[in-house]
């Protein structure tokens, strides 16, 4: 990246005639990364430099999410229980931050617990509106993080939260971005044949 730190001043310079004053640099997840590395290893490069969830220890973050899909991959989530997830989760946690309005802003407050928060299916087949003990069980581990990368370390989906990198936003849970992370039966099937 210094190289194209280097290569922008000379461009941006040349563009507007006169030298740079100041750079700065804002990168989040792999540019967190590219931030982190460039404040070790070229410091002078910027004037000021904005981290965002960095993902310093990228082998790890990939083992993570592998772990991740295991889990998942025995116990899928349908799309339409993706909504019934979501749903739970607002009943759960919008009005913890204290107002009921469709956002959920903390949600670490929320304690949201698939165990108990969750209906569950009465047989062992999953259906539209319930889930299995599986796919709870799986819930609960994606939820609480990986032996590589458990919540205590910022690992884990947050529930209330979308599971995939929202670059420190809190984006409530929706069935979309849900999927990114709990892997429909389709996905699954994919993943297994690859
Ligand atoms: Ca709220």
């Amino acid at each position: 990246m210094h190289l194209t730190v280097e290569a922008a001043k000379q461009i941006t310079a040349a563009y507007y005639s006169s030298p740079i004053q100041y750079s700065y640099f804002v990168g989040c997840s792999t540019g967190g990364r590219q931030a982190l590395t460039s404040a070790q290893r070229f410091p002078t490069d910027f004037d000021g430099i904005l981290v965002d969830a960095p993902i310093p220890d990228y082998v790890g973050e990939n083992l993570h999410t592998t772990w991740e899909a295991r889990i998942m991959e025995r116990a899928a989530i349908d799309v339409e229980q993706l909504e019934v997830l979501a749903a739970a989760v607002y009943d759960k946690c919008d009005g913890a931050d204290g107002l009921e309005d469709g956002v959920i802003e903390n949600p670490p407050a929320c304690g949201f617990d698939p165990a108990t928060d969750l209906p569950v299916c009465e047989g062992a087949s999953a259906g539209p509106d319930c889930f299995t003990k599986d796919q709870i069980d799986a819930l609960k581990k994606v939820y609480q993080g990986s032996p590589l990368l458990p919540r205590s370390r910022g690992g884990g989906g947050v529930p209330g939260s979308s599971l995939i990198c929202t670059c420190g936003s809190n984006t409530p849970a929706s069935p979309r971005r849900e999927m990114n992370r709990l892997l429909p039966r389709s996905s699954a099937r994919s993943l297994q044949t690859t």
